[in-house]
């Protein structure tokens, strides 16, 4: 069945800042750290396999990847992966430089989505980066993903110690995910939808 989601298109891939479309619409980034699967959550929700590259290598995204929805003043941004240690320091430094530059000068941003792994979740730099984006305003929805390597119960602990850690930060919500077993794709799709302003009936 066709959604806003589905429609999904690739547009382009940035590398510098200034190269970015016109701030315009509703834009929402997609940001973690290397190989947490960011890529494979755009999938799951376009339902498109190739739409965004993944790799088991970490460091795969690189640049900005902008997909455009319909219609294409939608906008999700594939952001790339922080923390990729075995990148020479100078590519991780103008990575980083680049993400900075997207979150601070990018007024079309409705929302971010930072997805961790479950297993390893709120490192240093999610920490970091949690403080850092809350300064700004920004809401900031925690995706939970690869919940398929864990038992539900064990999901839901990891979970409930996010929600007790996070519990001042008013602008953050989060959810468990699995983009490989399609796991709380729904309650991420409504996230988006109400972030974008469309009517809740919207699919
Ligand atoms: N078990 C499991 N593995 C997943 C899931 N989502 C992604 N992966 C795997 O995790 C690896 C990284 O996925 P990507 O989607 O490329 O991750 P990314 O965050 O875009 O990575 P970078 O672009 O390198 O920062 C791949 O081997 C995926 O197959 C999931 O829900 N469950
Ligand atoms: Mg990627």
């Amino acid at each position: 069945m066709s959604n806003i989601f589905s429609a999904a298109q690739f547009l382009k891939t940035v590398v510098k800042f200034a190269d970015l479309p016109t701030s315009e619409g509703h834009e929402i980034a997609f940001l973690g750290r290397s190989n947490v699967g960011k890529s494979s959550t755009i999938n799951a929700l376009t339902q498109q396999r190739g739409l965004a590259r993944t790799s088991k290598t970490p460091g795969r995204t690189q640049a900005i990847n902008i997909f455009t929805l319909k219609p294409a003043t939608l906008k999700l941004i594939d952001l790339p992966g922080y923390g990729f240690a075995k990148a020479p320091p100078a590519v991780i430094k103008e990575w980083h430089m680049l993400i900075d530059e997207y979150l601070r000068h990018r007024p079309c941003l409705a929302g971010l989505v930072l997805i961790m792994d479950i297993r390893h979740p709120l490192q240093g730099m999610d920490q970091a980066m949690l403080d850092w984006l809350l300064r700004s305003e920004t809401p900031v929805h925690l995706v939970l993903n690869k919940c398929d390597k864990l038992s539900r119960m064990q999901g839901q602990i990891t979970m409930q110690k996010l929600e007790t850690a996070l519990a001042d930060y008013p602008l953050v919500s989060m959810q468990l995910f699995s983009a490989f077993r399609k796991i709380g794709l729904e309650e991420l799709r409504k996230k988006l939808i109400g972030w974008f302003e469309l009517p809740a009936n919207v699919t």
